[in-house]
């Protein structure tokens, strides 16, 4: 397998930190063993859990005002894997990869799926991008695409989306999600109702394209590029489209896609009631769609998040099989050093929401204590869970501390060597 990053300085790096790991580690055992947790039980939860990173997150984002590029920024989607694979080597929760195309074209798909498995990656949804205009596109997207008024931009975004089901399939991919930022800016300039339909009547014909076993993922958000009106804005819409296009078709909940104090959580439990719950997003935003850092402007609203996918998991109705995927925008950080971050984080918010005591939160519930139901999502939230993740991810092959071993190995630097600059204004988002 190629590896980006020296065995011998993870090894080394390992050595030298596994006497306060073995001592953080027994500290949080007997603590929980105080509860009857057995810790071991949970840092093997903690190994099966995985989330998806974006390719288009490998490379520094930008604001609509510009764009920064960075110094051994990654160019094509070679080099956004190679990124990628440095993420997962270190933090051994992000194995998989979400293309998107027509961004991470290439001739041949099956030799990008070996390139990827011999950095220790698969892949995970592929991503359409019907929001933006490409050289050679015989339709604008300008009014629209699945749900615009001319014909011809809906049958060419139609066939975009068959034609990411096709490489999907090529890569072993098996969801495809679509976001389009179909909508209005000025009141009256479409009707609510004919572009609901256009866009139902559109999306039906790629659903008809989805192979058995695979899912579309609907992603819904409220404003942004259209400013007055978007035509799957919340998760009502959503969740609506995806009843009437049938079974494959789920929900994906982008954290970043909703009013400011709008209740996620309670939407992924209605999501999960219903059988829609397909997917997330992760990221954090203050004021929109931000695509900040995973929990790192309200942690414990991610937490909240993992707590009703804890409570869904234990009460599956249908299927429970939500992909998670980190979704950020990098403009002041390097990215790897955000995912790194954001994928410890995510992880951390699963495993609080493992260590709440259900039966004390389900029994203070039934009796109306609303101060120990609380108390019983606050005292695992409050657990200090980092020994948990740092002993499973050493024992997977990782690292004690991830952005210590990422900044000593000097990767940025060495491929700021080898990358040509990625120009002012080039953008990957
Ligand atoms: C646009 O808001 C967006 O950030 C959506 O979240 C998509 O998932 C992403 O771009 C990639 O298309
Ligand atoms: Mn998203
Ligand atoms: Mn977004």
């Amino acid at each position: 397998m190629n590896r980006p990053i020296s065995a011998e300085l993870i090894e080394e790096h390992n050595a030298a930190h596994a006497d306060i790991l073995a001592e953080d580690y027994d500290a949080l055992a007997r603590k929980l063993a105080r509860s009857g947790v057995d810790i071991d039980a949970i840092k093997d939860r903690v190994a099966g859990f995985t989330v998806a990173v974006p390719s288009w997150g490998a490379g520094r984002g930008g604001t609509r005002f510009a764009k920064f590029p960075i110094p051994g920024e990654p160019t094509n989607i070679h080099e956004k894997l190679e990124d990628c694979s440095v993420i997962n080597q270190l933090s051994r929760l992000t194995p998989r990869v979400s293309p998107h195309f027509p961004w991470d074209k290439v001739s041949d798909y099956q030799a990008l799926r070996d390139e990827a498995a011999a950095l220790g990656l698969g892949w995970d949804a592929v991503n359409s991008n019907t929001f933006q205009d490409q050289v050679g596109l015989a339709h604008s997207y300008a009014n629209g695409s699945l749900a615009a008024q001319d014909a011809g931009a809906r049958a060419q975004a139609v066939e975009h989306n068959i034609e990411c089901i096709e490489i999907g399939r090529q890569l072993g991919s098996s969801d495809l999600t679509v976001w389009v930022g179909d909508g209005t800016n000025f009141p009256g300039q479409q009707d609510f109702t004919r572009s609901l339909d256009r866009y139902l009547e559109a999306a039906s014909q790629i659903y008809a394209a989805l192979p058995d076993d695979w899912r579309m993922l609907l992603e819904h958000k409220m404003f942004e590029p259209a400013f007055y009106s978007t035509v799957i804005s919340d998760w009502g819409s959503s969740f609506l489209a995806a009843q009437e296009l049938g079974p494959k078709a789920k929900c994906l909940v982008d954290l970043g896609h909703h009013a400011p104090n709008v209740n996620i959580e309670q939407i992924v439990a209605r999501l999960h009631r219903f059988g829609k719950l397909g997917g997330f997003h992760f990221n954090d935003s203050k004021y929109g769609d931000d695509d900040l850092d995973s929990g790192s402007i309200n942690p414990h609203q991610l937490f909240l998040v993992f707590n009703e996918l804890a409570e869904a998991e234990a009460n599956p109705r249908g299927e429970f099989r939500p992909s998670y995927m980190i979704d950020q925008s990098h403009n002041v950080t390097d990215p790897i050093e955000s995912m790194l971050s954001s994928a410890e984080t995510i992880a951390q918010c699963f495993v609080k929401a493992s260590l709440v005591d259900r039966v004390s939160l389900h029994d203070a519930q039934e009796r109306n204590d609303t101060m120990m139901a609380f108390q019983a999502l606050r005292r695992a939230y409050n657990i200090d869970v980092a020994p948990i993740l740092a002993r499973a991810r050493v024992e997977a092959g990782g690292v004690y501390d991830m952005l210590a071993v990422y900044r000593q190995s000097r990767y940025r630097d060495r491929k700021a060597q080898e990358r040509k600059p990625v120009g002012l204004g080039a953008g990957i988002v």
